[in-house]
């Protein structure tokens, strides 16, 4: 994620759909990633099911979200170790990733929106990226045996979080919690691809359907370096040492044919590779608190409270390509290259937009969400 070129951007008047200048980094990543599987692609309709969905469904003990995840993997093997299984094409199978709360509320005009804002075809859409170009070196199967015994929420943080499943409440140390976290980037779901090509103005709108917000760059930092027993700051989630290889953040783009070209959204659509991982496949890629892939897959969309009283767009973290541009907080920015810190704490700068107008796009963009602690 670079600092920005441009930010021009056009509204559909009658789609609430981003169609932005990408403003994407070339260097994004090439075959310096994981081999990906020359299996075909499984038919949607074969495809398992999302492990949870944040409906109203009893609360499960964590030992059933475990036996969850578990069943979820038996059906992910059935249905092939293809990384690209999961990549969807098709709206119903996107929009089949989240669920939002029903009823919506009156007038939120919800699922003409969901049509409008999802789906594939280019960068107007929000999906997971171009399928034709993309890949994925982890199936849903191996992610899910990757995580094989890990509670991602106990009863009481479910409790805490307004029933709602795989969110967890940060806190600082001796404070009470006054927000919850997705474990995971949007949809929120351990073991799928996260979506991108979302605009900060639809991310939240998707939140507020899903009764959360847009988590705030504060949140997002608390959730990445604090410790739910009080222990010290961390710079990284998972460490105070940088470490490209515990997160999806080391495919470098180096030597990619043909090159990623970011002038517009449109061209970036059409070269650009998503080469994200299901969400959770890099299991040392957690915060103490239990967040997910703070660090590469996709950056995130946030949101800043700024002294002049408007919140604006804010991004979080790196993406799979941050091999390319990494530096540790302490170096000096060298000359002639454009490298960034990805420590939590790291406030970049760029696309900053009041979030009510903000519509920059990207093709290693995402999101996540919270919910304030009632
Ligand atoms: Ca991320």
């Amino acid at each position: 994620m670079p600092p920005p070129r441009s930010a021009a951007r056009a509204l559909a008047a009658a789609h609430l759909v981003a169609i932005a200048t990408a403003c994407s980094d070339p260097r994004d990543p090439g075959p310096g990633g994981p081999a990906t599987s020359s299996g075909s692609a499984q038919a949607i309709a074969d495809a398992a099911p999302p492990i949870a969905s944040a409906s109203s469904a009893p609360v499960p003990a964590a030992t059933a979200i475990a036996q969850a995840i578990a069943d979820a993997g038996d059906a992910g093997e059935a249905a092939g170790d293809d990384p690209m299984a999961r990549h969807f094409e098709d709206l119903d199978a996107i929009l089949g990733l989240f669920s939002i709360k029903r009823p919506p509320k009156p007038g939120a005009n919800a699922d003409m929106f969901l049509q409008k804002t999802f789906g594939y075809g280019g960068p107007w859409k929000s999906n997971q990226g171009n399928r034709d170009l993309s890949h994925h070196a982890v199936s849903r199967a191996r992610c899910v045996e990757g995580l094989a015994g890990i509670v991602f929420q106990t009863e009481d943080q479910r409790a805490a979080c307004g029933g709602l499943p795989n969110m967890v409440p940060i806190y600082k140390p001796g404070k009470k919690p006054k927000a919850c976290i997705d474990v995971f980037e949007f949809p929120n779901e351990p073991c799928e691809l996260p979506m991108v090509w979302i605009a900060p103005t639809q991310a939240r709108r998707v939140c507020e359907l899903q009764g959360k917000r847009l988590c705030s760059q504060e949140e997002w930092t608390l959730a990445c370096r604090g410790d739910p027993d009080g222990g010290a700051d961390r710079k990284y989630a998972y460490g105070d040492d940088l470490d490209l290889a515990a997160c999806n953040t080391n495919k470098s783009a180096k030597g990619q044919k043909p090159g990623c070209d970011d002038d517009s959204s449109k061209t970036a659509w059409k070269t650009c590779q998503s080469n994200t991982e299901p969400a959770g496949a890099f299991p040392q890629c957690r915060s103490r608190f239990g967040v997910y892939d703070q660090h590469g897959n996709v950056a995130e969309i946030m949101t800043r409270l700024d002294p002049d009283g408007h919140t604006y767009s804010q991004l979080k973290g790196s993406a799979f390509f941050y091999a390319d541009v990494a530096r540790r907080p302490e170096e000096r920015q060298k000359e002639g290259r454009e490298t960034y810190p990805d420590h939590c704490a790291y406030d970049a700068r760029w696309h900053v937009e009041p979030i009510e107008n903000a519509w920059h796009v990207n093709y290693h963009l995402g999101f996540r969400c919270c919910r304030t602690v009632k």
